[in-house]
């Protein structure tokens, strides 16, 4: 460094406050977490191949099902779009990098000792955390293995480094705007992950204080969710709902933008209602808030909450739906072509709808009763979950490693990708929404014999969904060590003899390059 020229080696990417730097380092981390969590649904799915034990203990079931959901969401998922914001937030808005480098830095590199400290819970004395992903009281903290402690201290350092992430993110997009790009000029992944930042900043804090009242519980004599000593275990699930609602928003948002990018380009036309696309993501932002206790329907609340969370959470589906007719009316009379960004995009179109089915069925109170804890739920989740922010993020991955290498993937190895993983993921998860319906409970190691054929269905498609993930990565690797050189690396679409063109006159929403911003840079 310094006198002797920059960092080499192991110290350039320790000391880096590049934006592309730590992008990387957040997409090759969260993708080593993808493959840590995936291998422990391998694991889970392995167990339900068919009724009767026969991999695993019960008790490490349990820990599979808590540390895989703890390792897709905030290992996997988060870090991904936090290092797709670092990578093009700031080529977006013609920024020269992010407003806190340093902390930038230090966002992501708390981490790795996060999730390993997690991770090793699994070795420690009574197994890690065995209370399912949601944690909740008094389960995690009176029945808890020692382990617990450890969880949350990972929880929060993660915590930690989210909101730092989005403190960056926020400062960026609102003082290092290239002069012209106002705010509503600004590409719509840009627009999702600034009201997604703000949503981390809001809900992080309260993740943070229901670890620190567990914490309390367990080891300075509190009951702030014991019933013994005057507390509430309800009023775990109402502070961990008040973030967990927002937080699947915080994941699914930044996969909206992406397919606003995607979408317009393989259509060959501007975005179709870029304004209400704003308004849209501002108001499933503010509604995520008061909904909740839509989680909770069964802890016996008086009918009027119920009914308020009730509305509320149908509220939602009006913004989301303007969305997807967005999405389809940018399609409507395109020149459409179906490289692999664009089918991972409609998939999500149209599987993220199917999960916004389901979720209008979870969110109608007295039928709730009837699925709540049921694999209905995990089919539901997962279908907003996976085809929603896994599938935008191999779309954004295909659509800008390009861009990111000035090298172009093996186009056939990534419908070949898309195709296996489309039928592996709808293989695993449709059926989970019989087996619900008729009443197979979520996270447990054995069932009825009636659910047998589904889950072993079910199964199978986890496998060739599992697998089709390591043709992407030998995809990617394969990309960056042997891909063909594209003439003009920073034009993705130069990469298909594509060109994008702005219809003229150009609507003034499209993405007009200012003055101060080098044309290759600008159009993410
Ligand atoms: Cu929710």
């Amino acid at each position: 460094m310094g006198a002797h020229g920059p960092a080499k080696g192991l110290s350039r990417w320790l000391f880096t406050t590049n934006h592309k730097d730590i992008g990387s380092m957040y997409l090759w981390f969260s993708f080593a977490m993808f493959l840590l969590g995936g291998s422990f649904a391998m694991i889970i799915r392995a167990e339900l191949f068919q009724p009767g034990l026969q991999i695993v203990e019960p008790e490490f079931f349990n820990q599979m099902t808590t540390m895989h959901g703890l390792v897709m969401v905030f290992g996997a998922i988060m870090p991904a779009f936090v290092g797709l914001a670092n990578w093009m937030i700031p080529l977006m808005i013609g920024a020269p990098d992010m407003a806190l480098p340093r902390m930038n830095n230090w966002s992501f590199w708390i981490l790795p000792p996060a999730f390993a400290l997690l991770a090793s819970t699994l070795f420690m004395e009574g197994g890690g955390p065995n209370f399912g992903w949601t944690f909740y009281a008094p389960l995690s903290t009176t029945y808890a293995p020692p382990s617990v402690t450890y969880f949350i201290f990972g929880v929060h350092i993660m915590g930690l480094s989210s909101i730092m992430g989005a403190i960056n993110i926020i400062a960026t997009i609102v003082n290092m705007r290239a002069p012209g790009m106002t705010y509503m000029k600004m590409p719509l992944f840009v627009w999702t992950w600034l009201i997604t930042a703000f949503l981390l900043v809001a809900v992080m804090p309260v993740l943070a204080g229901a670890v620190t009242m567990m914490l309390m519980d367990i080891h300075f004599g509190t009951s702030f969710f014991s019933a013994a000593g005057g507390g509430d275990p309800v009023l775990f699930q109402h502070v961990f709902w008040f973030f967990g609602h927002p937080e699947v928003y915080i994941i699914i948002l930044p996969g909206f933008g992406v397919v606003s990018q995607i979408i317009p380009t393989f259509s060959r036309k501007p975005l179709f209602g870029y304004d209400s696309m704003v308004y849209a993501t501002a108001s499933i932002a503010f509604l995520s808030f008061i909904v909740w206790a839509h989680h909770m329907y069964t802890v016996g609340m008086p009918i009027a909450g119920e009914l308020f969370f009730m509305y509320a959470t149908m509220l939602i589906a009006v913004p989301t739906a303007a969305k997807v007719f967005n999405w389809i009316t940018t399609m409507f009379k395109g020149s459409l072509t179906f490289e692999t960004p664009m089918l991972f995009s409609i998939a999500f179109v149209f599987l993220f709808t199917v999960g916004g089915f389901s979720g209008l069925m979870l969110a109608i109170a007295p039928a709730d009763f009837q699925y709540h804890d049921t694999y209905f739920v995990v089919a539901h989740f997962h279908y907003t979950m996976v085809a929603g922010a896994i599938f935008s993020m191999s779309a954004a991955v295909y659509y800008w490693l390009p861009k990111w290498t000035g090298k172009m993937y093996n186009e056939t190895m990534g419908k070949t990708h898309f195709w296996v993983s489309f039928v592996g993921f709808n293989l695993t998860f449709f059926p989970q929404h019989f087996v619900g319906l008729a009443g197979m409970p979520r996270r447990i190691p054995d069932y009825n014999l009636m659910f047998a054929d589904f889950n072993m269905m079910s199964s199978i498609g986890a496998f060739i969904y599992g697998a089709s993930q390591l043709l992407f990565l030998f995809n990617v690797v394969r990309t960056i060590t042997h891909g063909e050189k594209i003439d003009d690396p920073k034009v993705w679409d130069g990469a298909h003899g594509l060109e994008w063109t702005v219809p003229t006159p150009a609507p003034y929403h499209t993405f007009t390059t200012p003055p101060e911003v080098k044309e290759s840079e600008a159009h993410g």
